[in-house]
């Protein structure tokens, strides 16, 4: 399995608060039958789309292209930027790419709320 960032992508790799990073995967060898990558956002403060790749033989060499997200809230995150991932499991009918856990993709959130703030200014909003 070979993640990276989409190398055609703008944004760096700390990923804004409510903009995405593009990612690409493919595997390193040809499978017998479907792999199918479950991504899941190990932090609430990330999303990913899609879900779920399915990769087939034909195409175990291209690029399959997924996006992390830094979710939009009010919230104040400390330290900033601070860090999320997302863990990667392959399952198969191929037993050399089933019940497969990838490394997690370590990824770097930027907050864009600023801290609290003082009470009276906050009570005149
Ligand atoms: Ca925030």
């Amino acid at each position: 399995m070979v993640i990276r960032i989409n190398p055609n992508f703008p944004w760096p790799k700390n990923i804004p608060e409510g903009r995405y990073t593009g990612y690409q995967m493919k595997l390193n060898s040809i499978p017998g039958s479907n792999v199918t990558v479950s991504l899941t956002a190990k932090n609430a403060t990330v999303s990913v789309v899609p879900r779920s790749v399915t990769i087939t033989p034909e195409a175990w060499n291209q690029w399959h292209d997924f996006t992390i997200a830094n979710n939009q809230d009010e919230i104040v995150r400390n330290p900033n930027p601070h860090a999320a991932s997302v863990g990667v499991f392959l399952t198969s009918d191929d037993v050399h790419f089933d019940s497969i856990t990838a490394p997690d993709i370590d990824v770097m959130l930027e907050d864009d709320d600023v801290g609290e703030a003082p009470s009276s200014q906050h009570l005149h909003k």
